[in-house]
């Protein structure tokens, strides 16, 4: 299996809630390693150009909202087959559909305050992190 570099956010609702550590010991005991890691508040436009895909989708104006109303940590997680692996360690988009002893099963508040982000294919982790990070700030 390759080594693979994946994009996380951890969301306006975990930050609030002061669950940056704890979120990310889920993704180091996933033998996930932080390559790149900053705090930053998304603007609106940033927001709404990460989330694009969406843009159509009823939840869309609501979904920029949350991203905007805190601070989010977005992170470079590196590791073996890291884009499957950070999904499973998220969970399901739902919290009510996560499994036992994931991050969103654990933390999320509701199907829109759900505490993480995590690109969904390793095309869009390339488009995702290069999009945060320039290359010098990623460090493996
Ligand atoms: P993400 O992109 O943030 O990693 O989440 P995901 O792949 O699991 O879910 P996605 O379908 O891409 O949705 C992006 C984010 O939009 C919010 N959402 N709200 N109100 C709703 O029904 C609804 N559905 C999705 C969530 O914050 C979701 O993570
Ligand atoms: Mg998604």
């Amino acid at each position: 299996m390759a080594v693979e570099r994946t994009l996380s956010i951890i969301k306006p609702d975990a930050t609030a809630r002061n669950l940056t550590g704890k979120i990310n010991a889920y993704l180091e005991d996933a033998d996930l390693r932080f390559v790149a890691q900053k705090r930053v508040r998304l603007t609106r436009e940033q927001a709404e150009t990460f989330y694009g895909v969406h843009k159509e989708r009823s939840f869309f104006n609501e979904l920029v909202e949350y991203m905007t109303s805190g601070p989010v940590v977005v992170q470079v997680l590196e590791g073996e087959n890291a884009v499957a692996k950070n999904r499973e360690v998220m969970g399901a988009t739902n919290p009510a559909n996560a499994d036992e002893g994931t991050i969103r099963k654990d933390f999320a508040l509701n199907v829109q305050e759900n505490s993480v982000h995590g690109s969904d294919s390793a095309e869009n982790a390339a488009i995702e992190i290069a999009y945060f990070f320039a290359g010098t700030e990623i460090v493996g």
